[in-house]
């Protein structure tokens, strides 16, 4: 992809259920941003029967990692084809293969991380009470996203970290309490 410097990316990461997509929505309403939620784009290629529709669909259902190569895509797609220039990355990048497969592809580094830090009993017991007929929301898939999420997502937020780049928010109350918590990561960039 063409660099475009004007583009802000930021990544909101954290467990199954530590509530991104609920405080994505927020961001959205309150600094105009465009939502990438990786886990909504693939669920889209599910619904729309694409050709790795199937194997997306197991993968998920099994609490394990798409490919890179089929998630960096629909991620270059939707930035692609949208006219803004804030992005909120919820669930993505997961795993270092992710993150390098992305800066391989997209190569816009995002500005800055947030990292939603919920304890495990809480985060099962938000999945378990969704009830919007999520193939992945019964307790054998939960368990295994959080295996994974601890594997592989934690050495990602590791690497930001490094960088600089992290900021950590405490994802237990109510949803009101933790969007107060993240309203001053984003002060900084006056958007
Ligand atoms: N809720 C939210 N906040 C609450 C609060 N403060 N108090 C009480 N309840 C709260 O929240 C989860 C539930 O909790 C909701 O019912 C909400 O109302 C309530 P939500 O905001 O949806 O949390 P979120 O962190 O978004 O949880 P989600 O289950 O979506 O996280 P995952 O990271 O597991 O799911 P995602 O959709 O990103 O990925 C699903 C699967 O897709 C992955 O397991 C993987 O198989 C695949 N995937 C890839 O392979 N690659 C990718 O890049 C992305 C996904
Ligand atoms: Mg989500």
């Amino acid at each position: 992809m063409q660099r475009n410097y004007a583009n802000r990316i930021f990544v909101l990461s954290g467990g199954p259920g530590s509530g991104k997509g609920s405080q994505c929505a927020r961001m959205v309403e309150t600094f105009g941003f465009t939502h990438l939620s990786a886990g909504d784009l693939l669920r889209k290629a599910i619904s729309s029967n694409s050709e790795n529709g199937a194997m997306i669909l197991n993968t998920i259902k099994e609490g394990k990692i798409v490919p890179s190569e089929v998630t960096v895509k629909l991620i270059l797609k939707a930035i692609e084809s949208s006219e803004n220039d804030r992005f909120l990355f919820d669930g993505f990048p997961r795993s270092e293969e992710n993150r390098m497969a992305y800066e391989r592809v997209v190569g816009i580094e995002p500005d800055f991380v947030l990292f939603f830090d919920c304890p495990e009993e809480e985060m099962v017991k938000r999945v378990l009470n969704r009830n919007q007929g999520r193939v992945d929301d019964n307790i054998d898939t939960v368990k295994e996203r959080l295996k994974v999420f601890t594997a592989l997502n934690l050495p990602v937020i590791e690497y930001y970290s490094e960088k600089g780049k992290l900021y950590k928010i405490d994802a237990t109350g109510t949803e009101d309490e933790i969007f107060e918590r993240v309203r001053p990561a984003f002060a900084a960039w006056r958007l």
